[in-house]
């Protein structure tokens, strides 16, 4: 937990406060102490009446909340935002693949699509992706200022699984994004799909197969926050073998998206993202997406 996330789970705090002078005691010496001076004196710690120097401070300003991270687990459909760009909604379906098909599926795709470490730039720096890709579609794919080469060639089980995604969602995709996550050490960064050549409210459906890993979602912070993430809202969604998650309306432009590394071993994963490219990006749209490493 980054160290002002921290500090803002604080509420309030407790502190020593300079003790009020002690008691003095009226003639007869009843309360307080005295000191060999006939001066009034406090024991450390104490006002000299018993009581504790500790006190508690209330806060200055209000305490912000920091919204708890929302787990989303189960089948459904979840609005997750409704705002000036409109509605962001998921749509989870969990054993959409069979396991036996799953497994099928998972082995088929380890073993035989060319999967390849991209290079990727930020501020003119080279850095590779920690992760292994393939791109299928007629037009090219860039991000990250590198572009993934046209790949018409669909290999076919990539080809049936197209077919299913589209029944099911009733949305159909002319692109594919295929990621390997080779152990727990592989990630994606935050960023959300929100490149140019995608359109404007593009539609995702991504479909997970081999071990889980978590789907994290951060809302994008309002204009004041001046870009900290501190106070959005979170979501947790595990994705598991055989899982299909559907984006769509405004997710890609008010949310983020990451698959963070993770302390503990995890065997190998695929995801694959069906995507619609457009040849050319819609007039006056600027995107607002994270660099994803
Ligand atoms: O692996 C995942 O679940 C997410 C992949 C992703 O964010 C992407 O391909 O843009």
């Amino acid at each position: 937990m980054s160290d002002k996330r921290q500090r803002a789970r604080v509420q309030g705090s407790w502190a020593a406060s300079r003790p009020k002078p002690a008691f003095r005691a009226p003639a007869g010496g009843a309360g307080g102490f005295v000191g060999s001076n006939g001066a009034p004196q406090s024991l450390p710690g104490s006002w000299g009446d018993g009581r504790s120097a500790f006190e508690f401070h209330q806060p200055a300003k209000p305490v912000r909340e920091i919204p708890a991270e929302k787990p989303i687990e189960k089948a459904g459909d979840y609005e997750i935002s409704q705002g000036p760009s409109g509605v962001s909604r998921l749509r989870l379906l969990p054993g959409f693949l069979p396991q036996a098909e799953a497994d099928w599926v998972f082995s088929k795709l380890f073993a035989e699509l060319p999967w390849s470490q991209k290079t990727n730039f930020k501020q003119g720096e080279a850095y590779e992706e920690p992760r292994l890709t393939c791109w299928y579609g007629e037009l090219p794919y860039t991000y990250s200022h590198s572009t993934m080469q046209a790949n018409p060639q669909w290999h076919p089980v990539l080809s049936d699984l197209r077919e299913t995604v589209e029944q099911v969602s009733g949305h159909s995709f002319n692109s594919l994004l295929c990621n390997l996550y080779r152990d727990g050490k592989d990630s994606i960064a935050w960023h959300s799909d929100s490149e140019p050549s995608l359109g404007r409210h593009p539609v995702i459906a991504s479909l997970s197969l081999g071990d889980t890993r978590c789907f994290s979602m951060r809302k994008n912070p309002a204009p004041e926050e001046n870009g900290d993430y501190t106070y959005v809202e979170r979501l947790r969604i595990p994705l598991s073998h055989g899982t299909l998650l559907l984006m769509e309306g405004a997710t890609q432009e008010d949310w983020q998206h990451q698959v963070a590394k993770e302390y503990h071993d995890r065997g190998p994963r695929i995801n694959l993202t069906f995507r619609t490219i457009y040849p050319e990006p819609p007039a006056g749209r600027a995107p607002r997406h994270g660099p994803r490493s």
